[in-house]
């Protein structure tokens, strides 16, 4: 039988069959994926090959995965977790409300998804609580310059139903990956759009000891609109691999008009001369933001040397 898995706890994968049968699974003596340095083998999204052995699944073999996304083990280790596989899209839940999402968090997300060819999308929530307060100019400027990225944004409230028609329609017939700190309304959003799934909402106090103090592992849930969303609840971070420092740019798609005209092909865009990318910052092509996010993410550890 062919299968995906919809949840995965360490040792047991829940696979939703073909047929719509959800069974509780094992993987079959040792799959082993060649040069992965991942702590699990299977996860979210894996389409799987499997038979039924005394009622329990066995899982025989993976299929070859579209894509993945991966976060450090820990935040020293060289293993990495992947986090799901084959997803169509990621959608970053984020909120200038409380509790406040950074650019530098939305920017590592973004970061995450281009380097692994996911297209992501930005839902801004709790527009009830921003619009009309200081934070709602804020909010339009940060649209701009994420759309003038190629990212598109959709603002929504969960708790007044702003916009969910567009959030439903953002997520049809896609394997949605969604990501964002705890409390900024993933499963209030998710709920509105799905009654039937009745996800817990918590009080964002509660939210917040929650991604601090456990575990808790990625879910698919499929939606009646034909869409699936993979749920990645005390997921904070979606961590950054290894790449080369001038390959970080790459990853900045508004940087990508302009990085070819360096002076030097390996210019990092920091202080170079000659670098068509801060002369681009300078003349408001590429926003200081983004270039501030980009300084930091090269600055600060998350780029290592390969050799
Ligand atoms: N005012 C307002 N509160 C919201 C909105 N969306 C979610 N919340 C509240 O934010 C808190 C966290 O929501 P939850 O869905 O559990 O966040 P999650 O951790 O991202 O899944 C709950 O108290 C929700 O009621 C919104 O659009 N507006
Ligand atoms: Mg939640
Ligand atoms: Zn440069």
């Amino acid at each position: 039988m062919e299968g995906t898995v919809i949840k995965s706890t360490g040792s047991w994968y829940k696979v939703l069959t073909e047929e719509g049968q959800r069974l509780d699974c094992r993987l079959r003596g040792r799959i082993k994926l060649s040069g992965s340095k991942s702590t699990n083998p299977v996860a979210v999204g894996d389409r799987v090959w499997l038979h039924l052995e005394e009622g329990v699944g066995m899982i025989e073999d993976i299929l070859e995965r579209k894509n993945y996304i991966i976060r450090k083990a820990t935040k020293l280790s060289r293993q990495t977790h992947i986090i799901a596989a084959n997803i169509d899209q990621a959608v970053i839940i984020a909120t200038l409300a409380y509790p406040r999402t950074s650019t530098g968090f939305i920017d590592r997300f973004l970061v995450t998804c281009e380097a692994y060819s996911i297209p992501a999308v930005i839902v801004f929530n709790k527009l009830d609580l921003v619009s009309g307060t200081p934070s709602s100019e804020k909010l339009d400027q940060l649209t701009k310059v994420y759309e003038k990225a190629g990212y598109h944004c959709l603002h929504t409230s969960a708790t007044e139903a702003v916009n969910l028609d567009q959030f439903s329609n953002l997520l049809r017939g896609k394997i949605s990956l969604l990501g964002g700190h705890s409390g900024v309304g993933k499963s209030a959003l998710i709920n509105a759009i799905e009654p039937g799934l009745d996800l817990k909402v918590q009080a964002v106090s509660k939210a917040h000891k929650k991604g601090r103090h456990t575990t808790t592992f990625a879910e698919m849930f499929h939606l009646s609109n034909t869409g699936a969303i993979i749920d990645t609840p005390g997921i904070k971070e979606f961590g950054l691999v290894d790449f080369e420092a001038w390959e970080l740019c790459h990853y900045f798609p508004e940087m990508r008009n302009f990085f070819n005209q360096c002076r030097f092909d390996n210019c990092t865009h920091l202080n170079e001369p000659g670098c068509r990318v801060k002369e681009a910052v300078n003349e408001g092509e590429i926003s200081i933001m983004r270039y501030e996010n980009y300084l930091n993410m090269l600055l600060g550890g998350e780029t290592r040397k390969k050799s």
